[in-house]
């Protein structure tokens, strides 16, 4: 065990031969299950007589931030492993997923925090779905990413081959990998990945906004090597994407943090409310899902009373406001294509049909909230990338489950949906392929009880 202490208000002691049980309120650990803190509790011979709580280091880490106790969340609790051999402990948590029960496929099924205890191994599975997703190998690609998405579940770090007996999604290929990084610390198939002269290439040219695979792809067979060459080349024409990718592209690679996205979120809910102002604005994506960073901020867009003009109208009017105040670096709007009565796709990775907008913004560093500075010389702003999703009010659940993301949860849920409910999901509805109706739903949690699915919270959707 690393480290474990215990907290009891303003007081903190290191767990040792002063230990009192009755006076212990809460428990920290990093890195360790709550199973592992009982046991080693058990180990140590100490009896817990008091009820206390099992958290993981970040919620201490908050309330050192906040000089202050933090409510305790979901997300802070050590999930304790039903182990006949533990006698039961007050104040543990018992919630998901007891080992005997089994681990779902399914990433719909399972809590994922961003509390991951096996980066190492997610971290090179991540590379190898990648570099597959590059040579364009989708059959190669997916075992690798639901391999990853599985272990990012886990409340316990994989340290022998015994450790992933009987959990799903981890074929030969990926227990090869395992093998490798717990016999020598790393994978031998990784790091030629990441000495590949075409993996490293296409990590370049797609780090560029508006370059996907095909023009990667171009540009490599050309022999280009680097992004300057490219760059400086007469005879290659770029797209306004493009452009606007090299322009900004400094900016762009380095993340968005919480704190230029809170500040992107006063400047989309100031400018949205001054045309409607009963529309609602919701940030979704990975800082929905409680991430610290991100390459864009995403926002869903609904209005409760606008007409359909009003609505149609809305990004424009916003996205105009902006330009006028030379806040609009790089603006593409897609006009919806969004049918009332059209069947969820059946594709797992179909686009949705909302009206949208991709944009990069001018974020003045003046509006952000936060110690870190990071900023070039003579330049007060920083350009982010932005989407906005407009959906008609009755969708609102559908589209914000579906930007939630993450996207491997997401391809699971309508692959649960597909395979275990004969029914079809996709951002605009839920239709029942049985009973031959939609459902409808004015919650996320009214759509998976529709799906008879335990609700799993926006935080436990890092798959
Ligand atoms: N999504 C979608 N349709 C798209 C693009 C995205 O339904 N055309 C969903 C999938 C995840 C979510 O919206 C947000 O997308 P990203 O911004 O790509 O993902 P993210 O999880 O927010 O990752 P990041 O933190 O890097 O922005
Ligand atoms: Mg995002």
């Amino acid at each position: 065990m690393s480290e474990c202490w215990v907290p009891a208000g303003a007081t903190v002691c290191e767990l040792c031969g002063t230990f009192k049980s009755d006076s212990v309120t809460h428990i920290v650990a990093e890195n360790n299950s709550g199973s592992d803190v009982l046991e080693w509790l058990q180990l140590q011979n100490i009896k817990a007589s008091s009820e206390f709580e099992l958290l993981d280091i970040s919620w201490l880490i908050e309330c050192m931030g906040a000089g202050k106790p933090v409510e305790m969340a979901g997300r802070h609790q050590l999930v304790v492993r039903r182990n006949p051999s533990l006698s039961p402990v007050p104040g543990s948590q018992t919630v998901p997923p007891p080992p005997m029960q089994k681990i779902s496929q399914y990433a719909c099924q399972r809590r994922t925090t961003l509390n991951n205890h096996n980066q190492l191994f997610t971290d090179a599975f991540d590379i190898l779905a990648e570099n597959y997703e590059f040579r364009e190998n989708e059959v190669s690609c997916l075992p690798f990413m639901r391999a990853a998405s599985v272990l990012k579940s886990l409340s316990f770090p994989i340290v022998s081959m015994k450790d992933i007996e009987g959990i799903p999604c981890l074929g030969d290929k990926v227990k090869c990998v395992i093998e490798g990084i717990i016999e020598d610390g790393e994978s031998s198939e990784v790091k030629a990945v990441l000495n590949d002269e075409r993996y490293k290439s296409f990590k370049l040219f797609t780090s560029v906004f508006g370059v996907g695979l095909k023009t990667a792809e171009k540009w490599f067979r050309m022999g280009f090597r680097t992004l300057s060459k490219i760059k400086s080349d007469k005879s290659l024409r770029f797209t306004h994407m493009q452009k606007a990718g090299f322009l900004y592209y400094e900016d762009l690679v380095s993340c968005v943090n919480r704190a230029e996205a809170e500040a992107v979120s006063m400047l989309v809910k100031e400018a949205v409310v001054a045309f409607l102002p009963d529309a609602l604005v919701t940030m979704t994506g990975g800082f929905r899902r409680g991430k610290m960073t991100g390459h864009d901020v995403d926002f869903l867009i609904t209005s409760p009373e606008a007409t359909e003009e009003e609505e149609q109208q809305l990004l424009h009017k916003v996205t105009n406001f902006w330009r006028q105040q030379g806040l609009l670096l790089y603006c593409d709007i897609i006009e919806s294509t969004f049918e009332k009565f059209k069947l969820p796709s059946r594709k797992v990775d179909a686009l949705d049909h909302f009206q949208k907008c991709f944009l990069i913004l001018k974020l003045h560093r003046g509006l952000v909230r936060s110690e870190e500075s990071g900023q070039q010389e003579g330049k007060d702003w920083k350009a982010i990338r932005v989407d906005l999703v407009m959906c008609p009010y009755e969708r609102r659940a559908f589209a914000l489950l579906g930007w939630t993301g993450s996207r491997q949860f997401e391809r699971d849920l309508r692959r649960y949906a597909t395979h275990e409910r004969k029914m079809m999901l996709d951002n605009h509805a839920l239709y029942d392929k049985t009973k031959r109706v939609f459902l409808e739903a004015e919650s996320e949690e009214e759509i998976f009880a529709h799906l008879g699915l335990d609700y799993i919270e926006p935080w436990e959707r890092n798959a």
